[in-house]
């Protein structure tokens, strides 16, 4: 069994489901795929990044065990989103559920040194890029206080595969006011 770790994100209704009602659906439809999360963190309400750009976001994070692969859990996250009504219209635009795997095992995708230029690529360049494959650990991770701060609650032990860095430490590099941001539901 691996375990793996994955974002829910959403700032948008989805028909009469607020999102924090959204991210409960999704936890149960994450079960009925056979990804049943055994960890699940607070919902977090949290400012859209880039500021601005649109709606508040409720943002969690859960754990599951599971036999599935990265690219086979990938598969099962995308076909929720799908069912969901999310259209992937506008990178970081408003959407109804966002399920991003944040992390599968210590596994490093595609390999140390493409996950490492993904990680370390510009704001403007990140605003215009996505990556076509899987990248594991996700790239955006030790930069998102609404990844970092519902991951403490559940993953505290969990450091990063190949810079070796603790959560903490991710979460301490952090500015005040971006963790602070972040308010438990
Ligand atoms: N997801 C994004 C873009 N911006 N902002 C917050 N607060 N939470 C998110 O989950 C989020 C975001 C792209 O996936
Ligand atoms: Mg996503
Ligand atoms: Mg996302």
């Amino acid at each position: 069994m691996i375990s793996s770790l994955i974002a829910l994100g959403a700032n948008q209704d989805r028909g009469s489901d607020r999102p924090a009602q959204t991210l409960v659906a999704a936890i149960s439809a994450l079960t009925d795929a056979g990804l049943s999360p055994c960890r699940v963190s607070r919902f977090y309400g949290s400012p859209c990044f880039p500021a601005g750009a649109g709606p508040d976001y409720v943002n969690a994070v859960v754990e599951c065990r599971t036999e599935l692969t990265a690219s086979e859990i990938l598969t099962v996250l995308h076909g929720i989103e799908a069912d969901f009504g999310r259209e992937r219209a506008q990178r970081w635009g408003a959407r109804v559920l966002d399920l991003d795997l944040l992390a599968h095992g210590d596994e490093v995708c595609p390999d140390a040194e493409e996950q490492a230029r993904w990680r370390h690529l510009p704001l403007e360049q990140q605003m215009r890029d996505a990556p076509d494959q899987l990248i594991l650990p996700h790239p955006r991770l030790q930069d998102r206080a609404f990844v970092l701060v519902p991951m403490a609650d559940i993953a505290r032990e969990w450091s990063h595969p190949t810079t070796g860095e603790p959560l903490a430490a991710m979460l301490g590099a952090l500015s005040a006011q971006d963790r602070d941001a972040l308010t438990p539901l």
